[in-house]
């Protein structure tokens, strides 16, 4: 029964986070290297990173989703409460979607390091 597995897996979830820190549901949202899968659908949909960071996709629905490259360059299929990081090594526009979910889509913008020195 994957259902009673899955119920299983929210409520060992939801004790663990119960212990660690509480649930606090209303400032609950995704930190800067990461992009959430929720509700079928990224968020935030879309994301302005800087390059060389390793983004981290999180998956808060009980379904899979998948995290698709449009050229190819990821793609990794992430059950329900797994996650899935990229590390993007290059500058760029790129575009990506579940291929479950054809209308759950993502937009990651990679820029150049805004440098200051170091
Ligand atoms: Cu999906």
């Amino acid at each position: 029964m994957k259902l009673v597995r899955m119920l299983m897996l929210l409520g060992i979830t939801l004790y663990v986070y119960s212990c660690d820190e509480g649930i606090d549901q209303t400032n609950d949202q995704p930190g800067a290297k990461e992009v959430w899968m929720q509700n079928i659908a990224f968020v935030p949909q879309q994301k302005t990173i800087v390059v060389g960071t390793t983004l981290t996709w999180i998956n808060k629905d009980a379904e899979a989703h998948t995290v698709t490259s449009n050229s190819g360059l990821f793609d990794a299929e992430v059950e329900g409460g797994g996650s899935f990081s990229f590390t993007f090594n290059d500058v760029g526009i790129f575009g990506y979607a579940c291929s479950i979910h054809p209308n759950m889509k993502g937009t990651i913008v990679v820029n150049e390091s805004t440098g200051g020195g170091y």
